[in-house]
């Protein structure tokens, strides 16, 4: 299916539900109250930004993202299989992954689109602002070990990751795939713990994969396929979505398959929870302003804030808490000059010396949006 087809089945499936909604009167999805509905089916939830306040955020503030809908995977007789180039395909019960050695990985996940609709001109999909982002502490049994247990054979280059979401209508099943290297590496590994409980379903229980550092499609959930491959796996989720231009490209023109890659990890991003936007202060009060940054695999190294429009820059004191994929909090006090309105902006380093850019690139799909970030203030006379 070419990316314009899938974008015009996302637009009828968009105007079924918009159809179907009164019916429903429904506001909010069980166990996620709390968070902004892009979409109900499939389920597109996204954190308000205001309630980002701690290092883990809690599961039930965690934004969901899905392209078909959640599967309905309560059964307790789930089969994770392992085939393809390996000398002896497995299928894993759940007792046998959790045999495995435990290991944990505090991961910041966010969706690759998250920000999309910042871009200008606007791009088709999912309009996410800021809080297609959450972290949590993941724990499970390494990809590695279970690769290993199979006997991944010399030809392997790939290894791809099928849920158990299918295929609906016009929109393809949801299959990724990783380098073997990444798939390898000890710290991606095959969850069934989400902040020390089960993963919720929304989050892919029983069993669902985690990629340190990379944009969060490739974090399969409710995993039930996995298999070894000699080349890239030439479905939708990989051939078509998920690609980024390797040059930047004009807003309309048509980009060359050659000249789209995959994307990988994050880029470095912060994001302002404290103050809200167009929120009130007083001058002569200081102002906490708090937020956090990450930067995928790499680590933040600096956070600058500004309140005269990037004109001067002040360093944030950055949180005690953090680990090698997940964000860290940043602070500082500010006292606003004089009255007025103001806009806070904050920039995030990271240690490769990465620094949020003014613009982002313009991209086909509208993914990694990574500007300055910024939110306004209106300060009155004390
Ligand atoms: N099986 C399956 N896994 C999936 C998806 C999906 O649609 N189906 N969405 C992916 C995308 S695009 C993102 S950003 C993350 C979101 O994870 P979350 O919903 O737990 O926040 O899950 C990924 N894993
Ligand atoms: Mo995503």
């Amino acid at each position: 299916m070419t990316t314009r087809r899938y974008f015009i089945a996302l637009g009828a499936a968009a105007a079924f539900v918009k159809a179907v909604k009164p019916a429903f009167a429904q506001k909010t999805i069980a166990g996620k109250e709390k968070l902004i509905v892009r979409s109900f089916h499939p389920e597109d939830l996204e954190t308000p930004v205001e309630l980002f306040n701690s290092f883990i955020t809690p599961n039930d503030l965690f934004y969901v993202r899905h392209h078909l809908g959640a599967p309905g995977t309560e059964s307790t007789n789930w089969k994770l299989d392992v085939s393809g180039l390996v000398s002896s395909p497995q299928s894993f019960a759940l007792e046998d992954v959790r045999r495995f050695p435990r290991a944990s990985v505090t991961v910041t996940l966010e969706c690759a689109g998250n920000g999309r609709a910042f871009f200008d001109p606007a791009v088709a999909g999912i309009q996410w602002e800021k809080g297609a982002v959450g972290t949590a502490r993941w724990t499970g049994a390494r990809l590695a070990d279970i690769l290993n247990k199979a006997g991944i054979k010399s030809e392997t280059k790939y290894v791809s990751f099928d849920g158990a979401d299918k295929g609906f209508a016009k929109i393809p099943d949801f299959i990724r795939n990783l380098p073997l290297s990444k798939a390898m590496h000890p710290d991606t590994i095959i969850a069934y713990e989400m902040n020390g409980v089960p993963i919720p379903p929304l989050h892919g229980f029983p069993l669902r994969l985690i990629v340190p550092g990379w944009e969060g499609a490739y974090s399969v959930k409710w995993l039930e396929k996995i298999a070894a491959l000699d080349a890239e796996h030439d479905g939708f989720f990989v051939k078509t979505a998920y690609r980024y231009p390797t040059r930047r490209v004009m807003p309309g023109a048509t980009v060359d398959a050659k000249d789209m890659a995959p994307l990988t990890g994050l880029v470095v991003k912060s994001l302002i929870t404290s103050p809200k936007d167009k929120a009130s202060a007083r001058t002569g009060t200081s102002v906490l302003v708090t937020g956090f940054a990450w930067a995928g695999e790499d680590e933040i190294a600096k956070v600058d804030i500004s309140v005269d429009g990037g004109s001067t820059w002040m360093e944030a004191a950055l949180g005690r808490e953090h680990e090698r994929y997940s964000w860290r909090q940043f602070s500082r006090e500010i006292k606003f000059p004089a009255a007025g309105y103001y806009t806070v902006m904050s920039r995030a380093t990271d240690q490769k010396g990465r620094m949020q850019p003014i613009e982002p690139a313009w991209n086909p799909s509208g993914y990694l949006w990574n500007a300055i970030d910024k939110v306004r203030v209106n300060v009155e006379a004390a």
